[in-house]
């Protein structure tokens, strides 16, 4: 059987064996039934999913109204979602619109029975050779999220060319984890099934379905572990990362017993434990896993927060964090002595999730874009002082830069400049240059070859593109068409958790 067909076989069986846990939905009004009778065949009486993606309103968050519009009219070009134009009018299609934005009447459940049931094995661990079976440098791949029509491209990084597009679950999310040998992929769609996907044998080897709106997931940097963090049921999910199966499901609750969604997990190579940052308390939680068993999680750390922190960087030795808080302002916390140490001079609303660290004058610096403001904030790593505010076109989503090139590149997605990136030199810091790789179209996301000497930058759309960049000379020397190519990932990049991207 080939991989599709073995995806598509995977998917069924799961969507059959999976236990509903909660009563189908009553057909009280005309959505529901229109639901009942054109969906839930392949998303699941109880909109859990199945052969389809989970079709609750946490699992579309991420679909725009007139996106979701779309799709029930039109269906998704490549997969099995037909569109319904031909046999429902307008009002009929967004009723049923409106109505799957609403939530069950009886909250979901997903215990234990149920993510062991979702457990597929294709392949055991280590019983695919050992070795690429394709001619590239392993190291030098870059897998490019396609979040259009759900596919994945292994992109060969010296060459410049695609040698394999594989489709992936409904809405991956975030950057694929990979296995310190770069061998292992492991990636989470938002309606929670976590992969793993050996890039060597271009192959998936398991997959489990470890929520119903999963955030994202963390690898440990021993290979032994993966932690997935949710916000439906609100849970942590560790699992063992040679098949897959789980070992244990944590609670989030806050030292009075209040329950949080995860915000997300990290692996803190450096520390041997998983962060986890937490929506709804202001926790954040660490679980080391060096030496660990079955009962990895026992010492569980939790290390109380004057604030929830929503979006935080960590430095490059992981012993701490720096986090915005909702009011806009900063906090340093550090996680050895698990507690603020200094605050942090920020105003709108940084992104710190996609800062990124170089040397500067002798000191570790530390940039930042920002979604609310057409600037990058510089922070000194010693004094936590705000250096250097350097102006640029528009709020921007991400920042990124090597360690062989002396430039950081921004982009100003969120203004009307959002097709043009900018180079701002990390030295003097001054906007040194700029790229506009198609007027008009949104230009994000620049991740660098392992050498640093190419920049790849997404051009967002469904007809979109990854256009490589010479990083010295700013000359376009290719573009690969993609399909809403959101983000991209080297392997050697990520796994040497190189300091101008994010790990
Ligand atoms: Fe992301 C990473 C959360 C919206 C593109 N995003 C992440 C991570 C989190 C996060 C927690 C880190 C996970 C990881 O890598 O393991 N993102 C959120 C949100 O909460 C938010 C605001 C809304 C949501 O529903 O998720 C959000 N993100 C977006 C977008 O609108 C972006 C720009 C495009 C899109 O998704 O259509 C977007 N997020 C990305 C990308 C990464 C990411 C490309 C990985 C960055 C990397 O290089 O590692």
């Amino acid at each position: 059987m080939n991989g599709i067909l073995r995806w598509i076989a995977a998917c069924m069986l799961a969507g059959l064996c999976q236990t509903v846990a909660i009563g189908a939905q009553p057909a009280s009004g005309s959505a529901a039934a229109l639901y009942s009778q054109h969906c839930a065949a392949c998303h699941g009486p109880d909109r859990l999913g199945g052969m389809g993606p989970a079709l609750l309103p946490e699992s579309l968050e991420r679909l725009r109204s007139a996106e979701l519009a779309t799709v029930l009219r039109e269906g998704r070009a490549a997969t099995q979602m037909p569109g319904f134009a031909g046999q429902l009018g307008d009002t009929e299609l967004n009723d049923l619109a409106a109505w799957l934005r609403t939530g069950p009447a009886n909250s979901p459940q997903w215990a234990a029975a149920d993510i062991r049931a979702s457990h597929v094995v294709y392949h055991a661990a280590d019983s695919l050779p050992a070795r690429p079976t394709f001619n590239a440098d392993p190291a030098n791949l870059f897998l490019v999220v396609e979040a259009g029509s759900h596919h994945i491209s292994v992109l060969d990084g010296d060459r410049l060319e695609p040698i394999h597009r594989f489709r992936t679950r409904f809405a991956l999310h975030g950057g694929p984890k990979f296995s310190q040998d770069g061998r292992y992929v492991f990636m989470a769609s938002r309606d929670g099934w976590v992969s793993k996907y050996d890039l060597w044998n271009l192959t998936f080897t398991a997959e489990i379905r470890v929520g119903l709106n999963t955030r994202n997931v963390a690898v440990s940097d021993d290979g032994k572990w993966v932690l997935a963090g949710n916000t439906l049921p609100q849970t942590l999910v560790l699992l063992r990362a040679d098949d897959l199966s789980l070992v244990r499901i944590i609670d989030v609750r806050g030292r009075d017993g209040q329950a949080s969604r995860v915000s997300a997990v990290y692996d803190a190579a450096p520390r041997h434990s998983f962060i986890a940052a937490l929506k709804d308390i202001a926790e954040v939680w660490e679980i080391p896993y060096a030496g660990a068993g079955a009962d990895a999680v026992s010492e569980l750390k939790r290390i109380a927060l004057d604030d929830v922190l929503d979006d935080f960087y960590f430095d490059q030795s992981y012993a701490h964090i720096l986090g915005a808080s909702r009011d806009g302002g900063g906090q340093v916390v550090d996680l050895t002595q698990g507690r603020k140490v200094a605050d942090l001079a920020l105003s709108g609303m940084p992104h710190l999730g996609s800062g990124i660290t170089w040397v500067r004058d002798g000191h570790e610096v530390m940039a930042s874009p920002n979604l609310k403001q057409g600037n990058i904030s510089v922070i000194d790593m010693q004094s936590w002082r705000t250096v250097a505010t350097v102006a640029t076109n528009g709020p921007g989503f991400f920042l990124r830069s090597h360690e062989n090139t002396p430039y950081a590149w921004a982009d100003a997605m969120m203004s009307p400049k959002r097709d043009t990136l900018q180079l701002i030199d990390k030295q003097t810091l001054a906007v040194v240059g700029s790229v506009t790789p198609s007027p008009g179209h949104t230009a994000a996301h620049v991740e660098f070859t392992r050498d640093g000497r190419y920049a790849l930058v997404s051009l967002m759309e469904r007809d979109g593109a990854i256009v490589v960049y010479d990083a010295c000379t700013l000359r376009e020397v290719k573009r690969i068409p993609m399909d809403k190519p959101i983000g991209k990932y080297n392997v050697f990049n990520k796994t040497t958790r190189s300091s101008g991207t994010s790990h």
